[in-house]
């Protein structure tokens, strides 16, 4: 948490991006007979698959498992998470019409019974941390940014080049923009409920953002995230020593090198950066004044170890023209990874 507030730590902090999930055994092992949307809303299961990575690999912060359609399910979209591809939705939100039956369901509707699963998983995760012996690792929360999660809503289901979602906002701005905001209630929601509930950060993953322009980002996404991020601006979290701060905000994407001053301009404290940038770059970028994240290209976790070594060395190096650096990787571990390779990082680098 002080690295995320630009306080840069003697030891760099380190988490990996899906670190819970397909590369854990005993998360397989878990998993199995239960659909993937409903072990996110089993507190129990959730909670259990939140902390293997941390029980595992020392890890310096938990991320809460969950998935980012889970608020819009609650919420009564007819949307579904299938095995090896991802979100697939029951009906494509396509036209004004469809736009107009979706955005009828009120985000207030998302109240606190909607979210007691979530909240009752994040309260049990944080307590949990506590009786591993890892009081002092925290939770962070998370939400996809209305962007990403209109893509899906659009698209109907994992794209490429998400280009339904990109003609819509072209061709009917109006309806894009109620379909945006519409979008950053319920993810928004989603987020404070986690934070309310005990999780120490946010971070708001706009996954695909890297498809569009810097205009088409400024103009038709980074408001509505904006949007989203207001839902968590007022929350505050205690410190022992300092009395109360601000939950920190991080922002992710995938190929938003063109997009980063704009993604922390809609109100992040953090941004997290993917591979292909270097973060001495991205910190210029930023006017080195922004905390970053990232960014190990999760290709090289399966090459020989000195050459993670080496590229994790370089990483760590760039990193510091930043006022502070969060080590993760540029995206998700790959499902094919092998764990001791990551447990091995996180050992080398707390050795650092
Ligand atoms: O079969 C399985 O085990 C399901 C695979 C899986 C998992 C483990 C999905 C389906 N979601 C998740 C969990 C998840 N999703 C987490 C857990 C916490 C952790 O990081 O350990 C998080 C943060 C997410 C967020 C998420 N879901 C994002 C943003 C992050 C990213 O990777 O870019 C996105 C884009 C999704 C959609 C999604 N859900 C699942 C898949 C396979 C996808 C991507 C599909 C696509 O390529 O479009």
């Amino acid at each position: 948490m002080r690295a995320y507030q630009g306080a840069r730590q003697q030891t760099t902090p380190v988490w990996f991006m899906r670190q819970a999930g397909r590369s854990l055994p005993e998360y397989r092992e878990l998993r199995v007979g239960t659909r993937m949307l409903d072990a996110c809303l089993n507190p129990e299961l959730a909670s259990e698959i939140t902390l293997q990575p941390v029980r595992r690999h020392g890890v310096d912060a938990a991320i809460f498992f969950s998935d980012i359609v889970i608020p819009l399910r609650l919420a009564g979209v007819d949307v579904d998470i299938v095995a090896g591809k991802g979100p697939v939705l029951g009906k494509p939100i396509r036209t004004a019409a469809d736009v107009a039956e979706l955005t009828s369901i009120d985000p207030a509707s998302l109240d606190a019974t909607v979210f007691a699963p979530i909240a009752e998983a994040v309260r049990r995760t944080v307590t949990e941390l506590e009786t591993i012996g890892a009081g002092d690792t925290p939770l962070i929360g998370f939400a996809g940014a209305p962007f990403t999660l209109a893509a899906y809503l659009v698209e109907g289901g994992p794209s490429k080049d998400h280009i339904r979602a990109r003609t819509l906002m072209h061709a009917d701005p109006a309806a894009w923009a109620a379909l945006m905001d519409w979008t950053a209630d319920v993810t928004g929601a989603f987020l404070r409920a986690q934070v309310l509930a005990g999780a120490s950060a946010a971070q708001l993953f706009d996954s695909w953002a890297g498809a569009l322009s810097l205009d088409d980002y400024e103009q038709y996404a980074a408001p509505a995230s904006a949007r989203a991020l207001t839902h968590v601006r007022d929350l505050a979290y205690p410190v022992a020593a300092a009395g109360v701060r601000s939950v920190p905000i991080v922002h992710f994407g995938v190929g938003t090198g063109e997009l980063l001053t704009a993604m922390h301009d809609v109100g992040a404290d953090v941004v997290g950066i993917d591979y292909r940038i270097p973060l001495d770059e991205a910190s210029r970028r930023l006017g080195h004044t922004v905390p970053v994240q990232g960014n190990i290209d999760p290709a090289i976790l399966d090459a020989p170890w000195p050459v993670l070594e080496a590229h994790v060395l370089d990483v760590l190096e760039r990193g510091k023209s930043a006022p502070s650096h969060v080590l993760n990787l540029g995206h998700g571990v790959p499902p094919e990874t092998d764990p001791a390779v990551l447990t091995r990082l996180v050992e080398f680098v707390h050795g650092i």
